[in-house]
């Protein structure tokens, strides 16, 4: 009998592997634990031949398998994955394979905020350096149903999220970069500790050059595992070899010299978080061996990536900002850190992860005009503020009943902001959604004018 390769979940992760593994020869069997509309849509993509199972599974679903690719959503640790290793099936992920089989030099990209800003910016700067390069992973494009078009002297860059390096037996990058490390997905890791080392491993197993975030004293100390050159990022001083701020620039210090790449002000991203992204691509570029003027050029014309920061709305000298994807503290305060002299109207709350919200609360209370709260979390917040003595705030069921209330709270020179602080799915299907429900109900606002109070 021929054994089947199991591929577990059917989003995009799955449906790679699936068209994959099954154009290879393979019989593939695919499951998912649910039985939706648009996992039947996507699940027309595939040959017929793939054996499509929706709606659940055993535990034991994976035991007389030839191999199994669990999606990036399964636990690592997931009973079917458990069982299947005791009995001796291999367990490998999209990411493993394409580590195993990518000839083309990659570079990784990690870190709990600014992986997708970054890995953006990384790309379209080696572009316009004249590199060819393959854009996926976490950033929503997968990687292994593409690796045919991929040659050895092209540039793959990957967004790798926690989940994903934890799944791949030996993360192999050209160039490791590792932005940073707070609290995120605890709930999945376990603890602190083991999330930060699915980070550290990146560092581990890089091949030439490892670019750690230097403010961040985890991504720093990340240099004594690392076996190749580092090159730091960040804003404090004593960078020596890496991308850095000098007075108004941004600058590559290599062996003792300091190139000046543009000035900070033409950098078209609100935020010192932001500052840190490109500096971070900087030292990126340079390991890869991209000259200062295309470096300069790409990031002048780089455009905030969808729901990061995004500028909805600019109207009234009132300006709406979707930050859809702060979907944890670290990344809220960092949005709110990122207006200074302006007045911010913040919306936030969501479904929460685990996670110490005290950052965040003392954060809003320090610089918000007002804050109204929605979602799962709304309560959770109210009372952090309540305790810190700051009653500017309105509790509203729905994100929709957020934008309505800040469109009436709103003055001229105020900043509308939308950073949660949560995840989005209490309410959404995930933060694209939640930032697209934002834009449109901020888009239909055109006939209430502001109140000018
Ligand atoms: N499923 C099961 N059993 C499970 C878990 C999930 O059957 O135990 C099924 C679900 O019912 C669903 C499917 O698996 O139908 C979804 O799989 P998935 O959650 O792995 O999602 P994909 O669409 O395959 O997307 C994955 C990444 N998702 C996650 O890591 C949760 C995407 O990152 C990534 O862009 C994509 O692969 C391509 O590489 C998204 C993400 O949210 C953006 N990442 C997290 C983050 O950024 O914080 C880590
Ligand atoms: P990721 O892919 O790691 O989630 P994104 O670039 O999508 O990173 O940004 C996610 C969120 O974090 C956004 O709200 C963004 O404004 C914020 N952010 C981006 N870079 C940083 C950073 N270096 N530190 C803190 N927050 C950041």
């Amino acid at each position: 009998m021929t054994r089947s390769v199991l591929v577990i979940g059917a989003g995009r992760s799955g449906l790679a592997c699936a068209l994959t593994l099954s154009r290879e020869g393979h019989h593939v069997v695919l499951v998912d634990r649910s039985d939706t509309l648009a996992i039947r849509e996507r699940i027309a993509l595939l040959p017929a031949t793939v054996d499509v199972r929706l709606g659940g599974y055993p535990d034991d679903v994976a035991v007389d398998a030839l191999m199994v690719c669990p999606s990036p959503g399964v636990p690592w640790d997931a009973p079917e994955l458990e069982i299947a290793r005791a009995h001796g099936v291999p367990v490998r992920s999209e990411m493993d394979l394409v580590f195993e089989r990518c000839r083309a030099r990659i570079c990784g990209v990690t870190g709990t905020n600014g992986k997708t800003t970054t890995t953006a910016l990384v790309a379209a700067i080696l572009e316009r350096g004249g590199e060819r390069v393959h854009l996926g992973g976490n950033i929503g494009v997968t990687m292994l149903d593409r690796l045919d078009a991929v040659s050895d002297t092209d540039w793959v860059v990957l967004e790798l999220s926690s989940f994903q390096i934890e799944s791949v037996r030996e993360p192999r990058c050209a160039i490791a970069c590792v932005l940073n490390v707070t609290p995120d997905h605890l709930d999945r890791h376990g603890d602190f500790a083991a999330y930060a080392e699915t980070k550290r491993r990146l560092v581990r197993s890089a091949l030439d050059d490892a670019v750690l975030g230097f403010d961040d004293p985890i991504t720093r100390d990340m240099a004594a595992v690392a076996s190749c050159r580092v090159r730091y990022f960040g804003l404090e001083p004593g960078i020596t070899d890496g991308a850095t701020r000098s007075g108004d620039e941004v600058v590559i210090d290599e062996a003792g010299v300091a190139t000046p790449v543009l000035p900070v002000g033409d950098i078209p991203l609100f935020g010192v978080h932001n500052l840190q992204n490109v500096l971070a691509a900087v030292a990126v570029a340079r390991a890869a061996g991209v000259a200062t003027p295309p470096i300069a050029g790409a990031i002048r014309e780089f455009h905030a990536v969808p729901h990061r920061l995004q500028t909805v709305r600019d109207q009234d000298g009132v300006l709406w900002v979707n930050d859809s994807k702060a979907t944890n503290v670290e990344s809220a305060v960092a949005a709110l850190r990122s207006f200074p002299g302006r007045t911010i109207v913040w919306i936030g709350g969501g479904k929460g992860a685990g996670t110490s919200i005290e950052p965040l609360a003392d954060e809003v209370a320090a610089r918000a005009r007002w804050a109204v709260l929605n979602g799962a979390s709304a309560g959770e917040l109210d009372g952090a503020l309540e305790l810190r003595g700051f009653a500017d705030r309105t509790v509203v069921p729905t994100l929709g009943d957020a934008v309505a209330a800040a469109a009436q709270l709103a003055r001229p020179g105020d900043v509308v902001l939308l950073a949660p602080g949560y995840k989005s799915f209490d309410q959404f299907r995930d933060f694209e959604d939640r930032g697209r429900t934002f834009a449109e109900a901020v888009a239909h606002l055109s006939a209430h004018p502001v109140s000018k109070g």
